[in-house]
């Protein structure tokens, strides 16, 4: 097999070989096996080039996209020891009182999970990151952590990427072991947009962490206690992590006229999360409503209420949010939350590195090398450019926000799922409608997965040409859609003050809510059985992570199986071939495992033939391979 690769190798067979060539040629050692695993790589380019990567709508043929720059990344240097360390040394308590009394301002990067959520539909792929964090990890030790998992990360790697989520997890902490890593739970609805049951919960939580994520922010789309608590439990039990237990913020608390979400309402919130356990209290700020004077008085008033760190998020989508960041270090909170410039500002996080030059000069300051944060930066810039089916459009900040309240990570998922529905010419009224929805479902908090009922309803009553009359007058006969019912029923819990009595009872017909935990009539996970059961059905050879991948997305993760069978582990392609196929005499070094690389080049497509199917002509490792694809079209 060897001699075959030599003597097929197109070095080898041009004459060019030199006395470096097997050296220099790590494909010449890629055998049998991994030419399985490389005809199932050609198979997927073949159908990409074929029928386009189903993922992208109307991919602009004319657009030129330029290679990442890497310039003056230095991989040799070592790692120098960081918060991940100091955890380690301190245990989660102390770590908590450690970080209260910071005098610095500390920095969460967000790039690697928000920013891509709120900035390109989550469709940042684990090959990109792939490519920076080392080095990020290397030039920043400074960074307080990484939030680099959860939120619709999960479901967007297994049900469009094609990748397995807990690999990228490993994958980024075996490049990042000095800084803290961080992800988004969703209380009780983990990672999804429902309840599980706790033992399942509790399971993925010491799974996350073994597997390497160590602050884990946790919510409730409806601020209720009673999903936040068991996930703080199980942190604070089967983990070394910091539980970081959120407030999520809405409405406005300097507002007179709104009695709701008031500054005493957060107040015993937080006092209900520090009672419950966690090591911090995050204000999460989804879609960017905390104004800078308010973010004054409410850091100021938790700083007295509570003994935990204080760490904020939140969305630029009024473009302010740097203002509030400013009011807020006045005030005293310990960390806050940023993107890398490229990848910062509009619906994303403010932007890392013109925070930190705000800071400079100033007390509170932490040093940060602004060179290496603008390479880090340019880099994000080239790649975010591969991804550019996945813009939100909006172009400019927007203190429209304060009225539809939609947040920042939902923003850039709203508008492809209205333009899928036939209706993006309707996305003004889309967002008008939204908020309708939010004071007919009684103001809700607006986060994952609540904002999904009421983006639901919105798009909904758009198609459907209803208003809020319609729903009320002739709701009897109107059949919602199901996420609406389910939450009418109580299953994402009770909101603040309860459903709107009137119109729970049209969406609901004749079925009774209920106002216990969602997951109290949830029979747990018969653990053993069902993982037999799954191994059984999948094979011997998978996981437990792919277990609970497939307990929490049972269709998503048999998708993501059938797929990965047929082409295999296609996150080693690189994006722009990925999205975008190759183009004739096109030419690619793919490393599809440590060490082993295989050399692609697509050289012409056959016509189509009576079944439907064109040949695809390739040279791999130099000799040629022919791939039939069907025709879609
Ligand atoms: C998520 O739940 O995915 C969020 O990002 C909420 O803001
Ligand atoms: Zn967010």
């Amino acid at each position: 097999q060897f001699l075959q690769n030599i003597i097929n190798h197109p070095v080898f067979i041009s004459g060019d070989a030199t006395v470096d060539f097997v050296k220099n040629h790590p494909e010449l050692f890629v055998f049998k096996k991994s030419l399985d695993r490389a005809t199932k790589m050609l198979s997927f380019l073949a159908d990409v080039i074929v029928n386009g990567n189903p993922d992208v709508k109307n991919p602009d043929k004319t657009k030129v996209l330029s290679k990442p720059d890497f310039h003056g990344f230095n991989l040799n240097k070592p790692y120098e020891e960081g918060t991940k360390e100091l955890l380690t040394k301190l245990g989660p308590d102390e770590f908590s009182k450690w970080l209260r009394n910071e005098k610095q301002i500390h920095y969460t990067d967000t790039t690697f999970r928000d920013a891509h959520q709120s900035l390109l539909a989550t469709r940042m792929r684990t090959f990109d990151m792939m490519k920076v964090a080392e080095a990020f990890a290397k030039d920043h030790p400074q960074t307080f952590s990484m939030e680099v998992w959860g939120g619709a990360t999960f479901d967007v790697c297994l049900r469009f990427l094609h990748e397995d989520p807990w690999d990228r997890l490993a994958q980024i902490r075996k490049a990042v072991p000095n800084i803290l890593l961080q992800m988004l739970i969703r209380g009780s609805n983990g990672v999804g947009y429902k309840a599980y049951p706790d033992n399942l919960i509790e399971s993925f939580v010491e799974k996350s962490w073994e597997t390497g994520v160590d602050i884990f922010r946790i919510f409730d789309s409806l601020n209720w206690m009673k999903s936040m608590e068991p996930c703080i439990d199980f942190v604070r039990k089967r983990t070394g992590g910091l539980a970081e237990g959120a407030i999520c913020y809405t409405g406005d608390i300097l507002n007179p006229s709104k009695t709701k979400y008031t500054l005493d309402y957060y107040l015993q919130l937080a006092r209900q999360l520090e009672d419950a356990g966690a090591h911090i209290l995050a204000i999460k700020d989804m879609a960017g409503l905390l104004k800078p004077y308010a973010a004054q008085v409410l850091v100021e008033a938790l700083r007295d209420t509570v003994k935990l760190p204080i760490h904020l998020h939140t969305h630029d989508t009024a473009s302010i949010q740097s203002a509030t960041y400013l009011k807020a270090i006045e005030a005293g909170v310990n960390v806050v939350d940023v993107a890398l410039g490229s990848m910062s500002g509009l619906t994303s996080q403010p932007n890392f590195n013109a925070t930190v030059e705000m800071m400079r000069f100033q007390m509170r300051h932490r040093e940060f090398d602004q060179v290496s944060l603008n390479r880090h930066s340019n880099y994000w810039e080239t790649v975010r450019e591969y991804y550019y089916p996945f813009e939100s459009g909006l172009k400019a900040g927007t203190a429209e926000v304060y009225r539809h309240e939609i947040p920042g990570g939902q923003y850039s998922n709203l508008r492809p799922q209205a333009n899928a529905l036939g209706l993006g010419d309707k996305w003004e009224l889309i967002k008008e409608t939204y908020a309708e929805v939010n004071q007919m479902f009684g103001d809700l908090v607006k986060v994952t997965p609540s904002s999904k009922v009421i983006g639901d309803m919105a798009l909904y009553m758009v198609s459907n040409n209803l208003t809020a009359v319609d729903v009320l007058e002739r709701g009897d006969q109107i059949s919602f859609p199901e996420s609406v019912q389910s939450f009418f029923r109580g299953d994402l819990g009770q909101p603040v003050g309860g459903f709107p009595k009137k119109l729970q009872s049209i969406i609901l017909k004749n079925e009774k809510p209920f106002e216990g935990r969602p997951n109290e009539h949830l029979e747990p996970v018969d653990v053993d059985k069902e993982f037999k059961a799954f191994q059984e059905k999948f094979g011997e050879h998978t996981r437990y992570t792919d277990f609970l991948s497939y307990q929490l997305y049972p269709k998503v993760y048999e998708g993501y199986y059938k797929h990965y069978e047929q082409f295999g582990e296609v996150s080693k392609i690189p994006t722009r071939l990925f999205f975008y196929g190759m183009q004739p005499g096109e030419e690619a070094i793919i490393d599809i495992a440590r060490g082993k690389s295989i050399v692609i080049k697509y050289q012409s497509m056959g016509h189509v033939n009576e079944d439907g199917m064109r040949t695809v002509f390739f040279k791999l490792n130099g000799q040629t391979r022919n791939i039939e694809v069907r025709d879609k079209s």
